[in-house]
């Protein structure tokens, strides 16, 4: 069954939910509402990595998300989503299990070693270089095949560093460093990325690529995002990150029951 990874952003600048859950408590209110809607993984994230973001302090993302981390891990499953080994380590110790890293373990040199030592799920993530760079002029000779290749030497990787095999899942990186046309591609012939072996992640949930398809604004794709994921999961998508549990869990249903 496809499982949801709600998404909990405490960032001022997120481009989807930016502001709106920078205090912990509302955060930690929002992750309990994404359970009780059917999230079975709740990824908080303190570091916005929209296309041109700059980075942000650890002393500042830890701030945000060790109080969201410990306020929500007795409610369901955490994963953190950062690519800093001591924001990861902290958070770990207030109760996350996954560490979610947009940079496939290649932008701490901690990290591999903290996920082997500490036994956590890593998700490993295509973006070919950092979220301030991706998008400037993406190519790519067949980028399902890029994309499978970076993935499975990733996942080499972090074996090789001591991370067990059966706790890591690989992501495509739906809008980073893609094109709109990349993107689709990506979502059609997803399924070639089921060869990798591990469950699949992926993430559309009011992404650009919507907007460029329909003109619609952030705050107004949810039902991009439902289609896109309905498909993901039909094409072998084993985890959807979604910041409308709900609505996409009744999507899910119905799809579910029409196909079975
Ligand atoms: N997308 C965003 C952030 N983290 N992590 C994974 N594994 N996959 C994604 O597609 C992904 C991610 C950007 O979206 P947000 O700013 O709305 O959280």
């Amino acid at each position: 069954m496809t499982k949801l990874m709600g998404v909990v952003n405490v960032t001022p600048d997120s481009f989807s939910d930016g502001g709106r859950y920078l205090d912990a408590g509302a955060a930690v209110r929002h992750g309990e509402e994404l359970v009780g809607d059917g999230a079975a993984v709740l990824d908080v994230g303190g570091e916005s990595t929209r296309p041109g973001a700059e980075p942000v302090g650890e002393a500042e993302e830890l701030r945000r998300v060790e109080p969201v981390v410990a306020g929500l891990a007795g409610a369901a499953t955490v994963s953190i989503d950062t690519s800093k080994a001591r924001v990861a380590q902290a958070a770990i110790e207030a109760g996350a299990s996954i560490v979610n890293d947009v940079t496939a373990l290649r932008g701490d040199p901690g990290m591999a070693p903290l996920c082997a030592e500490r036994g956590v799920g890593v998700v490993l993530m295509h973006m070919p270089g950092n979220p301030r760079t991706m998008q400037d002029d993406p190519h790519y000779e067949d980028v399902v095949d890029d994309v499978m290749a970076f993935l499975t030497e990733r996942v080499q990787a972090a074996i090789d560093a001591g991370v067990d095999e059966e706790r890591i899942w690989v992501d495509p990186g739906i809008g980073f460093g893609k094109t709109v046309e990349h993107n689709l591609e990506l979502l059609r012939r997803l399924g070639e990325l089921r060869d990798l072996g591990r469950p699949l992640v992926v993430g559309t949930s009011r992404k650009s690529f919507i907007g460029r398809i329909d003109g619609s604004a952030v705050d107004d794709r949810a039902g991009g995002t439902i289609a896109s994921s309905v498909l993901a999961a039909a094409e072998g998508a084993d985890v959807l990150r979604v910041h409308d549990v709900a609505e996409m869990a009744q999507a899910l249903r119905v799809a579910g029951a029409i196909l079975a």
